[in-house]
């Protein structure tokens, strides 16, 4: 088949195995990549209730037909897991050279499975595979480790690595790129620790796998210019995602104080524009032609990468009133390798539990204190204190262990932290992180923008349609042909390009909205499996937004309706063809070639 390698590398920690495999071009045609492969393969290869943290959980690599070809942005790839956060689906989608590497090596996807005896790293050369000692770069920061694996192998190779959160098993370890990137928010960089594998190095030398057509790199060539010529690139190279806090501010969605708020008073100490006259550089993923890795100088006046999330979670949201207190805390979290969102989302419920008198001492942490905040950070990655232990769990875990009414104010959903838009008036988005594949995440429908300006009181099925909508495009299509939708939601780059750079590379067309249905579809099954059932609740947003309205700003009063968000659920399913506990029905399952799926699933869920 055109535009995909075909290959599949299979590396088996426990023996010291690996083996390059053929994937069935079917599956390739039907899951695409990135994302598809991911589940498709997790669904097949895993054990019913695997245990995330051990030798039996896999961890996929995986890119699409899109990936490392001429064309805007074409640099990242998907790493996929059963989450030790959630206990579903986890992925996350990380531009690295790995990326481009992985495609030179002519792999599809890369399955990683057992468990080392030692820490090692691995070194893969097209298709051979080393098992590389890494006892002496175990316990160093993702930054320092970096570094020392650069001086072996050099900048012609593609680097992924864990920091001592993942080595520690912290729930929500990330896995980290090129000293700023991070992918795989729920938990996969605690695989990769469970796993003892500090570092996954990549170097292809091979050409990339033939296109269909030709025209392939005069396609990609003018969706680049195509990009550029958006009127507003000029303004996107200046702040990137980090202008979203001046937006978001207006809006009153800035999560603030633990999303009790959806306006902070300090917003423009740590907005777009302060960004933009404290930056002093760029950076990007490969092959990207929008750089938005804009980096400043933090606390300790060292380099801090930043982008909108990581601002709004670790400043805002906690408290943090200047742009280098939440650089300092972002720079821990990237070489520690830990998610920002969920750390500051845990951080923000530990604030508050301490304000309600829940944890005090030594175990208490006061908004906008960045030393105690700074040594919590640490505690956690090193799970050294008490308090390291309890918030290496994160919020919700953490939440049932101190007991009262915390839990309601655990700003997450299955486990996931909430991403950095307060929903108090935004019952889209709210139900946008209550359905997202993965917990509350923004990849898949931001559907905020759209919903602030078409209306924000309503619960209309037109809304749920249009979170299902973004879904498709954002979480079934960029996620399987693996690219970064930057130029498309960002500059309004139209979605034909990607049409047009998916037929050039495998001469067919794509169905997306089957594509996507049916990715969603399996990753539903995979949860209602792992969970062993399901409940509509599960699909619930944080309860503080129904039961505590803002107290503050020009939407003071603000809440959601609990009755009105699970009449809107509940036409989300429909409109899905799920039925009303959100479990897929049986002529859904085999409309979408999913059948394979109901003898497990009549275990555990009547299929209607
Ligand atoms: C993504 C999530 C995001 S989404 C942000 S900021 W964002 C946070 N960034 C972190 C960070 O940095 N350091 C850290 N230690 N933890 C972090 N956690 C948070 O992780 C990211 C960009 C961004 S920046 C976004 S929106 C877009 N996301 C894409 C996506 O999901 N799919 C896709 N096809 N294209 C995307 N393009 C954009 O990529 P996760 P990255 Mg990321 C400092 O990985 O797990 O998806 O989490 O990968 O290379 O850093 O790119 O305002
Ligand atoms: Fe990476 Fe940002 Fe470029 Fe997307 S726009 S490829 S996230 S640098």
């Amino acid at each position: 088949m055109k535009g995909w390698s075909g290959n599949l590398l299979r590396i088996d920690l426990t023996r010291r195995k690996y083996v390059v495999q053929g994937i069935d071009p079917n599956i390739l045609a039907s899951y695409v990549g990135g994302r598809g492969l991911a589940i498709k393969i997790l669904w097949e290869e895993l054990e019913p209730g695997t245990d995330s943290l051990s030798p039996k959980n896999k961890l996929v690599l995986a890119v699409g037909p899109v990936t490392a070809y001429p064309g805007p942005n074409t640099g990242k790839l998907v790493i996929a897991s059963k989450s030790p956060l959630t206990g579903g689906y986890g992925d996350g989608n990380i531009g690295s050279w790995a990326s481009v590497h992985m495609r030179r090596a002519n792999l599809d996807a890369i399955v990683i499975e057992g468990k080392a005896e030692k820490p090692i790293y691995l070194y893969i050369e097209n298709d051979k595979v080393q098992f590389m000692d890494a006892s002496d770069i175990w316990g160093l920061d993702t930054f320092e480790a970096e570094d020392r694996l650069r001086k072996i192998y050099g900048n012609n190779a593609g680097y992924l690595l864990i920091g001592q959160a993942g080595e520690n098993l912290v729930k929500f370890a990330t896995v980290i790129a090129q000293k700023g990137r991070s992918g795989g928010r729920p938990g996969m960089g605690a695989v990769m620790g469970s796993k003892m594998i500090k570092a996954i190095v990549i170097k292809g030398t091979r050409p990339l796998p033939p296109a269909a057509d030709p025209a392939l790199s005069k396609i990609g060539v003018d969706a680049i210019v195509a990009t550029k010529s958006k009127p507003g690139y000029p303004f996107w190279l200046r702040q990137g995602t980090t202008a979203t806090v001046e937006w978001a501010q207006e809006a009153s969605v800035l999560p603030t104080y633990n999303y009790t708020e959806g306006q902070f008073d300090d917003f423009s100490k740590i907005g777009g524009f302060m960004v933009e006259k404290s930056k002093v550089l760029t950076r990007s993923c490969p092959n990207c032609v929008m750089p938005c890795g804009h980096v400043v100088k933090d606390l300790e006046a060292q380099l801090s990468e930043l982008d909108y999330e990581n601002i709004a979670m670790l400043g805002s949201n906690i408290g943090m009133d200047s742009l280098d207190k939440a650089a300092y805390l972002n720079r821990l979290a990237d070489m520690f390798g830990m998610d920002t969102i969920s750390l500051g989302g845990t951080l923000s419920w530990a604030m508050e539990a301490t304000e309600k008198g829940l944890l005090k001492g030594d175990n208490g942490l006061e908004w906008g204190d960045v030393k105690a905040a700074a040594r919590a950070v640490a505690e956690i990655a090193n799970r050294s204190s008490e308090l390291g232990q309890l918030l290496a769990e994160g919020s919700r875990i953490a939440a049932q262990r101190i007991g009262h009414d915390s839990w309601k104010f655990s700003m997450s959903v299955k486990g996931l932290e909430v991403s950095a838009y307060d929903c108090h008036a935004a019952p889209g988005m709210a139900l946008a992180f209550g359905t997202s594949p993965i917990g509350a995440s923004h990849k898949d429908s931001w559907v905020i923008s759209w919903e602030v300006q078409t209306g924000r009181d309503s619960y209309s099925p037109e809304k749920a349609a249009k979170v299902i909508e973004l879904q498709r495009i954002r979480g079934g299509w960029f996620e399987s042909m693996v690219g970064c939708r930057f130029p498309w939601v960002e500059v309004g780059l139209e979605l034909d390009w990607y049409s047009k750079l998916f037929k050039a590379a495998t001469g067919t067309d794509l169905n997306l909205i089957t594509l996507a249905d049916r990715i969603y579809t399996l990753i539903r099954a995979f949860w209602i499996r792992e969970y062993g059932g399901w409940s509509k609740e599960y699909d619930y947003p944080p309860r503080k937004w129904f039961e505590q309205p803002l107290s503050k700003g020009p939407l003071r009063g603000a809440k959601l309706r609990l009755d009105a968000y699970d009449s809107m659920l509940k036409e989300y399913y429909r409109q899905r063809g799920w039925d009303e506990n959100g479990v897929p029905t049986i002529s859904t399952l085999k409309s979408l070639g999913l059948e394979f799926t109901i003898p497990t699933l009549s275990k555990y869920v009547k299929l209607s």
